[in-house]
């Protein structure tokens, strides 16, 4: 058996799906369109992919000494439709990888076994894992490697999975045979181009993220615009849209991975109930997940914001409360939330007693915007 073929059998031992090598050589055109996209500021406040733009843009300018790399799939397909959450408004919907363990801890402890049987295989040789924890162009090299193809949504689509794959990288200083590269089958197909609630896509295969509800709701740190609040519905934590109508999904599988099983608990939770969590309580209701990791006033913010676009003035009532918040971000969010669910009577009588004590710039704009609607 070859050591190529010895890997494979041992990544699929340790639980990965796929798993292909690729020279270290940068993926034709990557790190000019990197460039291009950062030029249009299409990372928004996510400084850090600006920061690292030269190391992300080539495996060697990384790490000079890496001939090959390993690129990794776990996939996290679930059975059912993961948008039909979006049609209940009382309830927050949560993308479908945040709904359970943190897949950076699952995938990292994979990759450090990989490549330890690499370095004992060989008797040596330098050795680097990334999941997403390094300046790394993840998706050009697994389409380079043969995992995939970028689809027109820009995420890794496989033949096998849909778009349901999860990515991690070995760097190795080891020459190995490559595989052959994944072609783009995307066709004429545009449908998650179409089903964007945001219009994040200025062309196919090109995301602003500024505009996507995954930045919006999980990288973003400030208030969220106005002009996307309403198309955000009930997501408080990323977005499936565009991965979910993609017909490459007919032949995706429930994943069978123990470690990343879905938290059934997290799939529907009532709007009502998070809004009234401390902290203490949100960080043990996401224990372990991505979602710990957003901390809790970004939480609450997007909490807020779902339950403003809910429709349900019942629920003014879960978020009045968020209106004495010690969090900007929660209370702003909640201004814009009751003066979508209360008659303007209400909401003017809780202006009354709330703005004379604000003191923030930014809720206070939010409370002119909303008592003095022209200036929208
Ligand atoms: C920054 C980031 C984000 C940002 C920006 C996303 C983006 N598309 O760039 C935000 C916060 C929005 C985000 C959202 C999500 N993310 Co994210 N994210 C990343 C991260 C850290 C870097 C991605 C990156 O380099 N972006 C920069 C742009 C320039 O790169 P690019 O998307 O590859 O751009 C290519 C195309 O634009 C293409 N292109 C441009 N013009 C043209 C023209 C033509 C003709 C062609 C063919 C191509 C083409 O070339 C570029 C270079 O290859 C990676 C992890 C990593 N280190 O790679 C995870 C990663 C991409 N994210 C991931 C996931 C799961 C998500 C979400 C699904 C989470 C969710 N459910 O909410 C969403 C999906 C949104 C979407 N449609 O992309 C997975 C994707 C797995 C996969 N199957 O691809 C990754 C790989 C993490 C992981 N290790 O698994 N993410
Ligand atoms: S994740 Fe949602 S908001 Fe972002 S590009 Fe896809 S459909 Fe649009
Ligand atoms: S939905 Fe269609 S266009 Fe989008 S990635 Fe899937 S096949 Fe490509």
């Amino acid at each position: 058996m070859s050591l190529e073929q010895a890997l494979r059998r041992r990544a699929a031992e340790l639980g990965f799906d796929l798993c292909a090598i690729t020279s270290a050589d940068a993926p034709a055109e990557a790190g000019k369109r990197l460039a291009q996209w950062l030029a249009a500021g299409a990372q928004g406040d996510m400084e850090w992919m600006a920061e690292t733009a030269e190391r992300r843009a080539a495996p060697r300018a990384l790490w000079p000494q890496a001939r090959s790399v390993i690129m990794l799939g776990i996939d996290y397909g679930a059975p059912g439709d993961p948008l039909a959450i979006l049609s209940r408004p009382d309830r927050g919907a949560i993308s479908l990888y945040a709904r359970r363990r943190d897949y950076h801890e699952v995938i990292k402890g994979r990759l450090k076994q990989l490549a330890g049987f690499l370095v004992a295989q060989t008797g040596g040789g330098e050795v680097k894992v990334f999941v997403d924890t390094a300046p790394v162009m993840e998706k050009p090299l697994a389409q380079v490697a043969g995992l995939g193809w970028q689809g027109k949504h820009t995420n890794l689509v496989s033949r096998r999975f849909g778009s349901w794959l999860l990515l991690g990288a070995i760097f190795t200083d080891l020459s190995l045979t490559p595989d052959a590269p994944e072609e783009d089958h995307c066709g004429s197909c545009r449908a998650c181009l179409d089903a964007c609630p945001t219009k994040a896509f200025p062309a196919p295969y090109r995301l602003d993220a500024r505009r996507c509800v995954a930045y919006l709701t999980i990288e973003h740190k400030g208030q969220i615009p106005r002009e996307f609040r309403e198309a955000v519905g009930n997501r408080i934590f990323g977005c499936d849209d565009c991965l979910s109508v993609c017909p490459w999904n007919k032949f995706a599988q429930a994943t069978r991975d123990a470690k990343l099983a879905l938290r059934e608990d997290l799939s529907a939770l009532p709007l009502v109930d998070l809004a009234a969590l401390d902290d203490a309580g949100f960080r043990a209701l996401f224990a372990g997940t991505p979602v710990k990791r957003l901390g809790h006033a970004r939480f609450r913010r997007n909490v807020a914001i779902a339950i403003g676009n809910s429709k349900r003035p019942a629920l003014a009532f879960a978020v009045e409360p968020l209106l004495g918040d010690s969090s900007p971000l929660a209370r702003g969010a909640a201004v814009w939330a009751l003066a979508r669910l209360l008659p303007m009577g209400d909401f003017s009588m809780l202006a009354g007693k709330a703005l004379p004590k604000e003191d923030d710039g930014s809720v206070r704009e939010e409370w002119a915007k909303e008592t003095h609607p022209t200036k929208k």
